[in-house]
């Protein structure tokens, strides 16, 4: 598809050209551009500021080796990176993610999407992304602390409080994030909140392990109490993924008295008519690491089906892809149109596919895009940096209540900007333009310095 505008074409083709071989990063901005017609419409002296041909560019790409010894005193080498992509709201914030998929295109689509994620949650944060193609599966934890020294003894070079702070994503959590805090205070000698999503022991938050998921579900109460007048109660869940997103998003889904059905990993996925029992998942994937086929397992009644793109054909109500990229397709859109789906909300980083995220739109389905859906767990951090800050820490209920106010504010704001924009209910178009719109009224105050 081509642009309606001829400045947005050529900015894309630019981004093409100087970005080959890396669709997940090209998706992203093809997303954004296209999001952005109404506004250079509107405003055509935005295309003299430069300020969109300079968004797509990530101010900084860093990209480094990470060598390791594992348990059998073999040298492993693999890849680190971080893209620091705009430090116009703040030091560069985003996650790391560990996972064989890792390359510079995901890490650039994740960090471009991050800009304006981190703009939506009215903090003051940059955006940036970072991460291996470091595979955690089946690793030691002699070894994940090993590779975790060795990725921050590269990457302190260039993050800290003030400049860049990493945080967890696919493949890290609270453990991976206490070695690389234990070798950043190491090799600096500062106890300094350079990471979030510590320990609550050395400077964590409270609530922020659970703030992606729990602020999925606020935003997913907001479209559905402002837009189809209903709540969550009654309804049927189905939800991707089995990881923290995953996890949180269900228990707070059951909070609000839906019924979530079904959970999966990368290799299939399980079906409850019952209802998920959350605490044998929480067992199962946080205490030993498992896989989501133990829980058929352990579970009376409940199923397990290899594959994990089947999840979709699971009729639901209310459908949260928290896994990963591109992990729901036209097709599968079209399987939960058809058995009834009335909101989906992207708890992971650009789950739908374009072909998904029209036939949603098309069928009137309320949709929540990822840049907001899931901006609480960003959201949280800039909390957590708050408290490192003042050396103080909050309760978990006055975490969450921010949480939830922010979420909410997230709503409004996207809802207010489809309506402006004259694409009423459009909340893909209204967060991406009010993402866009701060970040660049920053760039332009900040003059062209890079
Ligand atoms: P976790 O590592 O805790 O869990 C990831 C889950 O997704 C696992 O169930 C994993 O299954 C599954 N998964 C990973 N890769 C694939 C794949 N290629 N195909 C199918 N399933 C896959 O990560 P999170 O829960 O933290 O992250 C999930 C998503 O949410 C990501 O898109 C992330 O970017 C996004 N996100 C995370 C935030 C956070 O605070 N953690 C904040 C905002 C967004 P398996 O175990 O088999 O690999
Ligand atoms: O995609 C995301 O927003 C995250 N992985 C969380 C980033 C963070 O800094 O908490």
């Amino acid at each position: 598809m081509s642009f309606k505008s001829s400045y947005l074409q050529g900015v894309y083709n630019s981004v093409s050209a100087r970005n080959q071989g890396e669709p997940e990063f090209l998706q992203a901005v093809r997303e954004v551009l296209e999001s952005l017609e109404p506004v250079v419409e509107r405003d055509p002296h935005i295309i003299d500021t430069g300020v969109i041909d300079r968004m797509v560019e990530p101010e900084r790409f860093i990209q480094f080796r990470v060598s390791w010894v594992d348990d059998k005193g073999k040298v492993n080498v693999n890849r680190g990176f971080r893209a620091q992509f705009n430090s116009a709201l703040g030091p560069y914030k985003g996650g790391c993610r560990f996972h064989p998929t890792v390359n510079g295109s995901v890490i650039k689509f994740l960090g471009f999407e991050q800009i304006f994620k981190n703009s939506l949650t009215t903090l003051p944060m940059g955006g940036g992304k970072g991460g291996s193609d470091f595979d955690p599966k089946g690793k030691s934890d002699n070894e994940i602390m090993r590779f975790c020294q060795s990725f921050m003894t590269e990457l302190s070079k260039h993050i800290g409080p003030n400049t860049d702070v990493p945080a967890g994503d696919i493949g890290v959590g609270a453990r991976e994030i206490g070695y690389m805090f234990g070798q950043y205070k190491r090799l600096c000698n500062e106890f300094t909140g350079v990471l979030t999503g510590k320990g609550l022991t050395y400077g964590g938050s409270l609530a922020r392990k659970e703030a992606t998921g729990f602020g999925t579900c606020y935003f997913t109460r907001e479209m559905l109490t402002q837009m189809k007048n209903t709540s969550f109660e009654g309804k049927t869940v189905v939800i991707s993924g089995s990881g923290n997103v995953a996890i949180y998003a269900a228990q707070k889904a059951f909070e609000f008295k839906s019924k979530v059905v079904a959970l999966s990993d990368s290799q299939g996925y399980i079906y409850d008519k019952n209802g998920i029992d959350l605490d044998v998942v929480k067992q199962i994937k946080e205490v030993e690491r498992g896989r989501i086929s133990e829980y058929a397992k352990r579970v009376d009644g409940a199923v397990y089906t290899e594959g994990c793109r089947g999840i979709w054909s699971i009729p639901c109500d209310i459908a949260l892809p928290c896994a990963t990229q591109n992990e729901l397709d036209g097709n599968d859109a079209k399987t939960l149109i058809k058995n009834g789906v009335i909101a989906v909300a992207e708890g992971a980083n650009m789950p739908c596919t374009p072909d998904a995220v029209e036939e949603f739109l098309n069928a009137g389905v309320l949709f929540g895009p990822a840049k907001a859906a899931n901006a609480g767990g960003v959201a949280t951090s800039g909390l957590e940096m708050s408290q490192n800050s003042m050396r103080y820490s909050w309760s978990f209920e006055e975490v969450d209540q921010k949480l939830q106010g922010i979420m909410k504010g997230i709503f409004d704001s996207s809802y207010a900007a489809s309506k402006k924009y004259g694409m009423d209910g459009n909340l893909v178009v209204g967060a991406n333009i009010a993402g866009f719109n701060k970040v660049a009224e920053a760039m332009i105050a900040q003059g062209v310095a890079y």
